[in-house]
């Protein structure tokens, strides 16, 4: 847990092994009192080209002709080195995002340092594709495909989970010997360059790890996903950002990975475990003040069950600490920032507007004190809204579900999977046969039964419809970042 807090005073590009100073700084404001902790160098045209070139160059040197072991070794000293500045990431992370220090501590840092180790174990296990080939004319042949990076990779991620989301993509795409030029989000600069610092401890050749800090349209972002020297795209945040890139990438014909948003549903069975229930269902509505894509903001309840569900769960949201993210009781920090608490008030105020019941929230707490500056809210639950209403629609992206009564398995499964997103779902139930039988039925990337966001980063991740394209996870996270050459031996 940090003791104190150390902002950082400046945040610079890192290209080539070099902190790089743009023309422009931004401002990188804390989200828990609005005060402004550090400039941020932004990254023009010409600094995103230096990066994508510093790439190349990194490719034609060292690390192109770097084995997989050397390669997963070092990404294990990566893995060493976060846990060696385990608070300094901390700090920055909870600095930047306003989340509490203990989830921090127990999910961001610890999940960054898994992503290293993961691909570096997966990476040294893979085979080579391979097939006796005989022909009708009796010709024979030995094929085999060896696994080549993509080349240049350019990493754009968002700000609620920056430091995990960000890993989760640079640790396979280096462990298949890629470079890498990110863009971290506007809102959450600061953990993408304390990983410069460490990528360069732990022997990663300059220019393999390379930072650009911007905006998306018209900016850093944009000038990567334009560059004609990035050889593909991976992006994790809105479907409409999604939507925006793909149209900017359709030009060269990138490959491109999405991990876009959610509305994604809990149901709930009437012969669920109920305590362990609730409190799922709580951490899956409001972890991370509700800004994790997997979120639940959709819970359909079995009907015997829904008054004491709804009883139980604003409970939970009436008695959830909301405070200083370093005070170590906190549970719940503020929104990223003003703009997107205001985005999610007005959600507050459609949904009153659309005939909901408020159940608990609503609104925004007062403290007295500084916290007043920052941009907290409070965790909301709303009953009797219809299925179409905007507030069951669209994703919100806030402490904020609806609850609905459903009398059929039938009807749940068909309100749960009403929805253009498919990314999570979760199903609480003690009746394994059930749980099976709907999950299977459910149209989502990622299904729970009697849990939220119990990750193994072996599994596929990824969603349906609007939550996405592609998957990443284990084998499918390497499939993305290589190219597969086939090589035909004539025997
Ligand atoms: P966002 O789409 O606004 O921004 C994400 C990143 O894209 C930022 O770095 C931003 O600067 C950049 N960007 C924006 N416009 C761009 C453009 N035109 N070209 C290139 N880059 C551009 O998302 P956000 O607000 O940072 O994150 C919240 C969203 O992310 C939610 O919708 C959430 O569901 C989604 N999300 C999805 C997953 C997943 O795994 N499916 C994970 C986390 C977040
Ligand atoms: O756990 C993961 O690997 C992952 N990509 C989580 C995404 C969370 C979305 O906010």
């Amino acid at each position: 847990m940090p003791q104190g807090f150390h902002p950082v005073k400046s945040i610079l590009n890192y290209i080539g092994g070099e902190f790089v100073r743009g023309n422009l700084e931004f401002a990188d404001v804390n989200p828990a009192d609005g005060s402004v902790i550090a400039q941020v160098s932004h990254a023009d045209e010409s600094i995103v080209d230096q990066a994508v070139q510093a790439a190349r160059k990194a490719l034609r040197g060292a690390w192109g002709r770097l084995g997989v072991r050397d390669r997963a070794q070092r990404l294990h000293k990566v893995a060493d080195a976060i846990e060696t500045r385990f608070d300094d990431f901390v700090q920055a992370e909870v600095a930047d995002t306003g989340k509490p220090a203990a989830v921090a501590s127990r999910l961001d840092v610890p999940r960054a340092a898994a992503n290293f180790r993961a691909f570096a174990d997966l990476i040294k296990t893979v085979g080579l594709e391979s097939f006796y080939t005989e022909t009708p004319d009796g010709k024979s042949a030995l094929n085999y495909a060896v696994r080549k990076p993509l080349g240049v990779v350019g990493i754009i991620t968002p700000w609620n989970l920056p430091l995990l989301l960000l890993t989760w993509k640079v640790a396979p795409a280096l462990a298949c010997g890629n470079a890498v030029v990110v863009k971290p989000s506007e809102e959450t600069p600061a953990t993408a360059t304390l990983l410069a610092e460490v990528t360069a401890e732990a022997g990663i050749p300059h220019g393999v790890y390379n930072v650009v800090h911007g905006f998306g349209p018209n900016s850093a972002g944009e000038c990567l996903t334009r560059h004609p020297d990035m050889n593909a795209i991976t992006f994790t945040g809105e479907s409409q950002t999604g939507a925006a890139i793909m149209k900017t990438v359709a030009a060269s014909v990138k490959p491109v990975s999405f991990e876009l948003g959610g509305k994604n549903a809990a149901i709930v069975f009437a012969d669920c475990d109920f305590e362990d229930t609730v409190n799922g269902v709580a951490e899956a509505v409001f972890l991370n003040t509700g800004q994790v894509c997997l979120c639940a903001e959709r819970v359909y309840v079995e009907r015997a069950m829904f008054p004491r569900f709804v009883e139980a769960l604003k409970h939970k949201a009436e008695h959830l600490r909301i405070g200083s993210p370093l005070d170590c009781a906190t549970e719940l920090g503020p929104l990223i920032s003003a703009a997107h608490r205001e985005k999610v008030l007005s959600y507050y105020r459609l949904a009153s507007e659309e005939g909901a019941t408020v159940v608990a929230g609503g609104g925004v707490p007062e403290f007295g004190n500084t916290l007043d500056k920052g941009f907290y809210i409070q965790p909301t639950i709303y009953t009797g809204l219809a299925e179409s209403a905007r507030c069951v629609k669209e994703e919100i992206f806030g402490p904020v579900c609806h609850i609905a009564p459903f009398d059929a398995e039938e009807e749940a499964v068909a309100m749960a999977n009403d929805t253009r997103y498919g990314l999570a779902a979760s199903i609480w139930t003690t009746n394994l046969k059930r749980g099976h039988r709907v999950a299977q039925e459910m149209n989502a990337g990622i299904t729970w039964v009697n849990c939220w966001f119990l990750r193994d980063l072996r599994t596929p991740f990824g969603g349906m419809g609007l939550s996405g394209i592609g998957r990443e996870g284990g084998m499918h996270s390497l499939n993305f970042y290589s190219e597969l050459n086939n090589i035909c031996v004539r025997l």
